[in-house]
Formats: C-alpha cells, sequence, structure tokens
C-alpha cells in the first residue's frame, strides 16, 4: 500500500471518530435534521475499504464511500454533510454517472461509452503529482470485469484535493466588513476512453452544495474528420475538417435526506404574467409536485428540488436539494430516438431506486433499457424512494486549439441545499439572530 493511503486512513479514523462515535441507532426518519442532539445516523461503514472524511473551512464535513466498477467507474455511497457543530445528515444514497453518449454529427460513429468501454479497469488511469495535487488514494483496480479472473493491481486512481473556493460572502455593514472564503472537496479520477480522456469530478463545498462534472481532455479521433457541414476545420485552410460530436452525460442521483425513503420532487417556474407592478414586471413563481416517476425539459428559471416533507430543519421547512442545470446543451440519447421517437429528450428524470435500474440507456436486466422504460413502468407508483436522472449535454464544435493535447472541456450542474438547515450552515458571528424579516426599524 502506498505511503500516502497509510497517512490518509489514519487521518480518516481520527475525523471518523470525531464524527460518528455515537452507536448506531435507528434508520427512522429524524424529526429535527441536523440538529445538536445524539446522531439518528448508523455508524459509516464502507462495504469496500475506507470511507473518505474531509473537515473543510467552515468546519463543516463530507462523508461518503466510493468504490470503483468496471462499468460506471467512480461511484459514491452513503453520502453525509455534516454541518459545522451539529450531526451528519445522509445527504444520498449513492451518486455516478449512469451513462456517456458520444455521437457524431457526421452519422459515422456512436459510442455508448460507460457500457461499450466503461470507465473502471484497465480504463481507469493511475494519478500523478501533475494530475492530483491533493493525496492520491489506491484502491484495488481489477484488469478483468469484477475481479474474478486475472490481477487486481492497487494503484492510485482517486485524487482527494480540498481546493480554495473563493470566497463564501461578504458584508459590508456600518463599515465593518464581515467576509470569509470557503473551500471545497473535490473527488477525481481519470477515464482514457478512446482518444478521449475523462475526468470524472464531484465537488463537495463547505456549503453542502454538490458539483458533479464531466471534463474532457486527450486528442481528437483521428479517424473522425468529415465535410464542412459536419465538422469544422482545425488544419490549415478549410481543409480537415473534425467531426463535431456530443458528450451526453446522465448522472444517477440516489437521494437520502435525513433516510432513505418518505421523499418528493417538485418542479419550480416563474412566468411572467404580463402585468407589471409600479417598478417591474409581475413574475408569478409556484413549486408544483411531480407526484409519479417522469421526465422532464429544463426552460428559463426552471429548477427542481427533492425533498423529504416530513423532515424538518428548525424553520419547520422541510429538508430539501435544490437541482440546477444552468443553460446546457438537450439531448435524446440516439437510442431513445430509435426506441421511443426523436420528441423524448429529457434534461431531468425522477423514478423510484431499483438497483437493476443503473444504465440511463443500454442497461441490460429486466427492468427496461434506460430512464424512459423506467419512467414508463414506474408511472403508477408515486414517487418515494427518489432517483434523480440528470441528463447534461455538451456538442463539442473543434476549434484550432483542441490541437494537441486537447484543453479540458467541461460539463456539469450544481446540487445546492434547500432548507436543509433554518440559516446558513456557519452563521459569523453577531449574525445568529437573522432568520427571517430583520426586526430593526431601520427596514
Ligand atoms: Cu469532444
Amino acid at each position: 500500500m502506498p505511503r500516502i493511503a497509510i497517512r490518509r486512513r489514519i487521518a480518516t479514523a481520527a475525523v471518523l471518530c470525531a464524527l460518528v462515535a455515537v452507536p448506531a441507532c435507528t434508520e427512522q426518519p429524524v424529526e429535527e435534521v441536523g440538529g445538536a442532539g445524539p446522531s439518528q445516523e448508523p455508524r459509516h461503514e464502507c462495504p469496500d475499504g475506507e470511507p473518505l472524511a474531509e473537515t473543510l473551512s467552515n468546519d463543516a464535513a463530507w462523508q461518503m464511500c466510493w468504490q470503483v466498477e468496471p462499468q460506471r467507474g467512480l461511484v459514491l455511497t452513503d453520502i453525509r454533510y455534516t454541518p459545522p457543530g451539529r450531526e451528519p445528515v445522509r445527504i444520498a444514497v449513492s451518486l455516478s454517472l449512469a451513462q456517456l453518449e458520444v455521437p457524431y454529427d457526421s452519422g459515422e460513429r456512436l459510442t455508448e461509452d460507460l457500457t461499450d468501454a466503461g470507465f473502471g479497469g484497465t480504463a481507469m488511469q493511475t494519478l500523478g503529482e501533475t494530475e492530483c495535487v491533493g493525496e492520491r488514494i489506491a484502491t484495488a483496480v481489477p484488469n478483468i470485469g469484477d475481479g474474478t479472473h486475472g490481477s487486481s493491481p492497487t494503484r492510485e486512481v482517486l485524487c482527494s484535493e480540498v481546493r480554495d473556493a473563493g470566497l463564501a460572502y461578504r458584508l459590508q455593514d456600518d463599515g465593518e466588513v464581515t467576509a470569509a472564503r470557503r473551500t471545497d472537496l473535490t473527488l477525481t479520477t481519470i477515464s482514457k476512453v478512446g482518444w478521449y480522456e475523462y475526468l470524472n469530478t464531484y465537488t463537495f463545498g463547505a456549503d453542502g452544495s454538490i458539483r458533479p462534472s464531466l471534463g474532457a481532455t486527450g486528442d481528437l479521433s483521428p479517424v473522425d474528420y468529415t465535410d464542412h457541414d459536419h465538422g469544422s476545420a482545425v488544419g490549415p485552410g478549410d481543409t480537415d475538417h473534425a467531426a463535431s460530436h456530443s458528450h451526453n452525460a446522465v448522472w444517477r442521483v440516489h437521494w437520502a435526506l435525513g433516510g432513505r425513503g418518505g421523499l418528493a420532487v417538485e418542479q419550480y417556474d416563474a412566468d411572467p404574467t404580463g402585468r407589471a407592478g409600479p417598478e417591474s414586471p409581475i413574475l408569478a413563481g409556484r413549486l408544483t409536485p411531480l407526484t409519479e416517476p417522469s421526465t422532464a425539459r429544463w426552460t428559463d428559471r426552471r429548477w427542481w428540488r427533492v425533498l423529504a416533507p416530513d423532515r424538518r430543519n428548525a424553520d419547520n421547512h422541510p429538508i430539501s436539494y435544490q437541482i440546477d442545470l444552468g443553460g446546457t446543451d438537450g439531448f435524446t440519447f440516439v437510442r431513445d430516438q430509435e426506441r421511443h421517437g426523436a420528441e423524448t429528450g429529457y434534461d431531468i428524470a425522477f423514478t423510484n431506486a431499483d438497483e437493476c435500474e443503473v444504465f440511463a440507456v443500454a442497461n441490460r436486466g429486466a427492468c427496461g433499457d434506460g430512464v424512459l422504460d423506467y419512467v414508463a413502468d414506474g408511472a403508477d407508483e408515486p414517487l418515494d424512494d427518489v432517483v434523480s436522472w440528470v441528463a447534461v449535454g455538451y456538442h463539442h464544435v473543434p476549434r484550432d486549439e483542441d490541437q494537441s493535447p486537447m484543453e479540458m472541456h467541461w460539463q456539469g450542474f450544481t446540487m445546492t441545499p434547500r432548507g436543509l438547515l433554518a440559516q446558513r450552515p456557519d452563521v459569523p458571528a453577531g449574525r445568529e439572530d437573522l432568520n427571517g424579516r430583520p426586526q430593526d426599524a431601520e427596514y
């Protein structure tokens, strides 16, 4: 075992003892989440090695288990966030990529990278000090399948970094500045699939936010050159048109807000009413429950949240996480177009958890080929044990600067706590009483 991994194990154990020294209790949902009383959460044990644990700038901590699977690559499980001075809250049962499809605009190539090639196994790269300035963590990665046959060398494949994430907040009040920077924990693996090398990165913020992202580098495919209409010239003059293509990624998030099950989903929209007040147009904002498994498209001002209606913060608001896509490139998987028609794409989908439902498309087993089947099959079951399938596309029109190697390009989305606590997790001195409309006369 490399030295770095041993050092990390000791640090991990110390942090864990501080965080979850309370004996296992029950899996019952808690009334108020993130309180300061005894932990309601079972002890954090990982089936496959040591937990990851990191305390960030504001004393918030993240803990989770991790493993490398042959197809999905990095899979994070039992993800918990501990706000400063409080007990850990379970956020997700699991989090991973669920598919990466790459169709070329020329129509000449299509790959479903997770199920065709896989992000684990020999595709998963050993990291060096340039790829990872944090801690490189080793695990046994089978060369073939699940390791039943062949060898499973222990390699440093996971990078854990705590990064400066800039300003967390700043407030100038009566000439006095209250400000803090924050750190983020990033976990990254690199998988080489064909000519591309993908960074599979998860960023966990001190504020409780989670940002899955996929970065691509490596080289443009040397065998996918096409004409002017389906690519762009990357060589001298109007020659050598590297084919445009899409990186169609879906992430699977199995939620556990304070405990598995008992969850619900809502969609937020704010639309112009056509009326105006004295100073500005009037918009009407609302949350609409999505009660059954369903798909949805992103549009301006739209976001979703997964909530635990029966688990409340100190303001008696249900704890929830908000899912923001931003303006990403929408897509419909090619296989979904062929099976379900061209108009069946989605930016997000919600289903109830089923261990057989692993891949967003090209799934194997009796539970369907992908998300559209899962949604149709579960259409009459109320959402409860919620899984989000988040689709984020990136249409890549090659540019001169992609040669060579290609500069990283990124795609991803953000999940942010919404009412996990009654206030920000790290209220600075003097701001403790600000929870709701200020009582001061000057307002
Ligand atoms: Cu690309």
